[in-house]
């Protein structure tokens, strides 16, 4: 295949570079998850006309786009870490008019008590990154991990998705708080592996003193709540906002990193769907007040 521009990789007939999406294939709705399995999962809530398009990019996106309830709506697997999420938010934002509302449905681990099966909504993000240059030989450097300033999720987006979570699965059994993005499961989330050097038996105790609000481990959200916090007004008709996507994140708990339990698989799918049931309620209730995407040529236009 060919791709004209370097700057931004686009096929001859207007598809991105990895996600593989062009125009008229994804919808300003978005709900995003880390695992293909949980998108089909999701996908088979669609409503049965049109008939629900599908699509696996070479790099391992998958994407469903229908209606739920007749609203158009896309759900987008992205895999695992922050440079999918910046792939999929940056390849998608290009080939979608309008604003954008995209809820990222995912797990994580919980560092305040939360069980197993729970769910988390954060209202904010950090990044907490590996400082490679500790690691360097002959380095000087202090710390052997970075955390950033927070980032917000959209307030309407986060009172909703509690809303709805706590609806399906009583108010006990969901978090607020602040989200943290690692760069690894296994280092920044602070799980020991004699394999590596990793400075990381203390790291609890550091995001307890620097982070006490801090309430999940996972690995994307923060780049979600980031780049929609720098988005430009560029796609939007009028041009009164300054950012075009709007965010929000919910994630079932599956590992207790304080007790050390993980989650029974078995009781995922069920969760899943219920969790998706919910996410695809607050999804629909975003009212935006700009145009949205034209349904004319889309894979979401209804035919009679
Ligand atoms: C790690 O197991 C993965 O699970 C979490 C993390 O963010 C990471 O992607 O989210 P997902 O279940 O959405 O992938
Ligand atoms: N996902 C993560 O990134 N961390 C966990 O502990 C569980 C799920």
């Amino acid at each position: 295949m060919v791709f004209a521009n370097a700057n931004f990789p686009t096929s001859a007939d207007g598809r991105t570079y990895h996600v593989e999406l062009k125009r008229g294939e994804a919808t300003n709705r978005i709900i995003t998850v880390g695992d293909p399995a949980r998108a089909k999962r999701l996908a088979k809530f669609l409503d049965s006309e049109p008939a629900v398009f599908e699509l696996n990019s070479h790099r391992g996106f998958y994407t469903a786009t229908g209606r739920y309830k007749g609203v158009p709506v896309s759900i987008i697997a992205i895999g695992m870490g922050i440079p999918m999420m910046d792939f999929f938010v940056r390849e998608v934002r290009a080939v979608v008019d309008g604003p954008m509302c995209i809820i990222r449905l995912g797990s994580c681990g919980s560092l305040n008590g939360a069980k197993p099966g729970e769910f988390m909504v954060p209202t904010s993000s950090v990044a907490l990154t590996r400082n490679y240059n500790y690691f360097a030989p002959g380095s000087k450097e202090q710390k052997p991990y970075d955390i950033t300033m927070e980032f917000p999720a959209d307030e309407e987006l986060s009172k909703l998705l509690t809303q709805e979570l706590s609806e399906a699965f009583g108010k006990e059994q969901v978090h607020n708080g602040v989200n943290i993005t690692a760069d690894s499961f296994y280092s920044s989330q602070g799980r020991v592996d004699e394999n590596f050097t990793d400075a990381n038996e203390d790291l609890f105790d550091v995001i307890r003193k620097e982070l006490p609000t801090a309430v999940s481990l996972e690995m994307e959200t923060f780049m979600l709540y980031h780049l929609a916090h720098c988005t430009t007004s560029a796609p939007l008709v009028e041009k009164k906002h300054q950012q075009s996507i709007h965010c929000g994140a919910s994630m079932m708990v599956f590992a207790d990193r304080v007790t050390n339990q993980f989650i029974d698989h078995s009781i995922v799918p069920s969760l899943e769907e219920k969790a998706g049931r919910a996410v695809f309620e607050s999804l629909i209730k975003w009212n935006p007040d700009e145009m949205v995407h034209e349904e004319h040529g889309s894979v979401w236009e209804v035919k009679n």
